[in-house]
């Protein structure tokens, strides 16, 4: 079945620039702001790592475009070969298990010690739950009413990512298979041929990429632009007027700022929100660096300014960063009492979610987030039943920011920040792109570590160091609508100190969970 997308469009109001078009740009910025599709624009179209692959699944011959990792040298801007790819030491990966039945399953993970399992997931009927993996482990699928009964268990390892639980077709056995089809309703047996014909695409696919298809097929291409990640080192940059706070407004100037259809919903020549409290420059330019081609991850200096960082702190925990003037930060967190509204909640849990309605400075975080990522800011919160007419869902394609805080010896091991959608909606939600906000830094360890990044030079992960008001983006999904098993990362176990960050995650092409 055909899937499709809605047409490329190019949004006003988000001056846009590349180093490499820099010759190109004449407008001043402020005409440049009225343009729409300008000719200053970098090409997100022509993606160099995409390829036609043709493939046949017994409806004749298709042609997608899918991703094919590009050969490491190029990283390094060196002809194809001059450099091989390191081995990484970390030797997890994505494992996808799948329901081909028409009941759910339990998924567990075998300790393989004689002991219970784990429960992973309950996987729905025709529906799919994964988790970060090594290799050699085990796991096993149980009806829900007897988890005595192992209906199908395997011993992972790579490269292979999907296991299939599929009662249904019986290996060499025509008869017995054409029985078990006969069995099913017409509705099973609908969802059933679904699945194997995303096993026949998958099968190409891997074939062509040396990639698993993480994705259901058939799933379109993001519907979202993605930066490129040519080489290490590159930089890409884009002009936002969502300028920085300097000083703090008072808290009756910030919000809370309405949902839709509010004064807050601005025209791109209608001044800044709070104008008086930020940075007087007409915009604010930000440098995306690539510091890894595969995944495709960026670093972006100065996203947030030192009031904004100093502000997400107050909002969410009441708390104030200590600041030195002299050395660097050592990451303590003092609590101060900034003899403001004493209602307001003193929270420390773990994880707390900040609302883009919150006020005008999350909001405008929000705002340079889309412009950063050449998403509509408009996407990034509900909309009107009239805005934006061809998203069928008028929901946020952005999820609250989630602040998180880890103590000495806290970490995340390494996972992946997307999920595996559900066979019954055929847009195949799945999170797109993670923007990590750091609010601190001058702790040891906590750094952000890309453990399995592509490279010819060491078999270390990439680590990224946390650093006030610095974002990292990466992506979770591939250019050709696959899931990135590569996105895969860590928050390093922090031994000194402690480390704040904010989470931001955006999804393609819609969120629905
Ligand atoms: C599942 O399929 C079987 C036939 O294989 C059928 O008898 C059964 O009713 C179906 N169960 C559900 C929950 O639809
Ligand atoms: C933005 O910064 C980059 C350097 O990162 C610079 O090359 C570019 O000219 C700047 N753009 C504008 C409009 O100032
Ligand atoms: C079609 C069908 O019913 N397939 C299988 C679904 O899974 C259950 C166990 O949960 C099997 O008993 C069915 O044969």
């Amino acid at each position: 079945m055909a899937m499709t997308l809605p047409p490329s469009r190019c949004f006003g109001g988000i001056q846009f620039l590349t180093i490499l078009l820099l010759s190109l740009l004449q407008a001043p910025i402020t005409t440049a702001r009225e343009q729409t599709c300008s000719a200053t624009e970098y090409d997100f179209s022509s993606d160099p790592a995409l390829h036609t692959m043709d493939f046949d699944i017994g409806y004749g011959p298709q042609e997608i475009l899918a991703y094919v990792q590009p050969d490491v040298s190029t990283f390094y801007q060196m002809e194809p070969g001059e450099r091989k790819p390191t081995t990484p030491k970390h030797n997890g990966w994505a494992a996808k298990f799948v329901n081909m039945s028409n009941k759910t399953v339990r998924l567990f993970w075998d300790p393989m010690n004689g002991g219970p399992g784990s429960i992973i997931a309950n996987i729905e009927p025709y529906s799919a739950a994964g988790t970060a993996s090594f290799p050699t482990h085990a796991f096993y699928m149980t009806p829900v009413e007897d988890e005595s009964v192992r209906l199908a268990s395997w011993a992972v390892s790579p490269p292979q990512s999907v296991y299939f639980y599929d009662p249904i077709t019986v290996e060499g056995d025509e008869e017995a298979t054409q029985r078990n089809l006969d069995s099913l309703s017409h509705e099973d047996f609908e969802l059933y041929q679904r699945h194997v014909d995303n096993r026949k695409f998958s099968k190409r696919y891997f074939e062509f990429t040396g990639r698993e298809y993480l994705s259901f097929y058939p799933r379109a291409r993001p519907s979202h632009k993605m930066w490129r990640a040519d080489y290490f080192g590159q930089e890409h940059w884009v002009t936002t007027k969502e300028t920085h706070f300097i000083t703090l407004p008072e808290e009756s100037e910030l919000g809370p700022v309405a949902e839709i259809g509010s004064r807050r919903v601005l025209k791109e020549s209608d001044p800044r929100i709070l104008q008086q409290y930020r940075s007087p420059e007409p915009f604010l330019n930000l440098t995306l660096k690539v510091l890894s081609c595969a995944p495709r991850a960026f670093e972006i200096d100065n996203f947030l300014s030192q009031t904004e960082v100093d502000h997400i702190m107050y909002l969410t925990t009441g708390m104030k960063l200590h600041r030195s003037t002299t050395a660097g930060s050592n990451g303590q967190l003092s609590e101060e009492d900034l003899g403001r509204d004493s209602t307001r909640n003193t929270r420390t849990s773990l994880n707390t979610w900040v609302y883009r309605e919150k006020d005008a400075i999350i909001d405008t975080i929000y705002r340079r987030s889309a412009d950063l990522l050449r998403i509509n800011e408009a996407l990034l919160r509900p909309r009107s039943k009239d805005e934006l007419p061809y998203m069928k869902s008028k929901r946020s394609l952005a999820e609250a920011l989630q602040l998180v805080h880890y103590d000495v010896g806290q970490e995340y091991t390494a996972h992946h920040d997307f999920g595996y959608a559900n066979i019954y909606n055929e847009d195949q939600p799945a999170r797109f792109a993670t923007l990590l906000l750091y609010l601190n830094e001058g702790m040891d360890g906590g750094e952000t570590q890309f453990p399995r990044w592509v490279n010819a030079h060491t078999r270390d992960g990439l680590d990224v160091v946390p650093k006030v008001g610095k974002a990292v983006l990466f992506y979770s999904q591939l250019p050709d609508g696959n899931m990135d098993d590569w996105s895969h990362h860590a928050a390093l176990p922090v031994r000194r100190g402690e480390k704040w960050l904010m989470n931001l995650w955006v999804w393609d092409p819609t969120y629905e969970t």
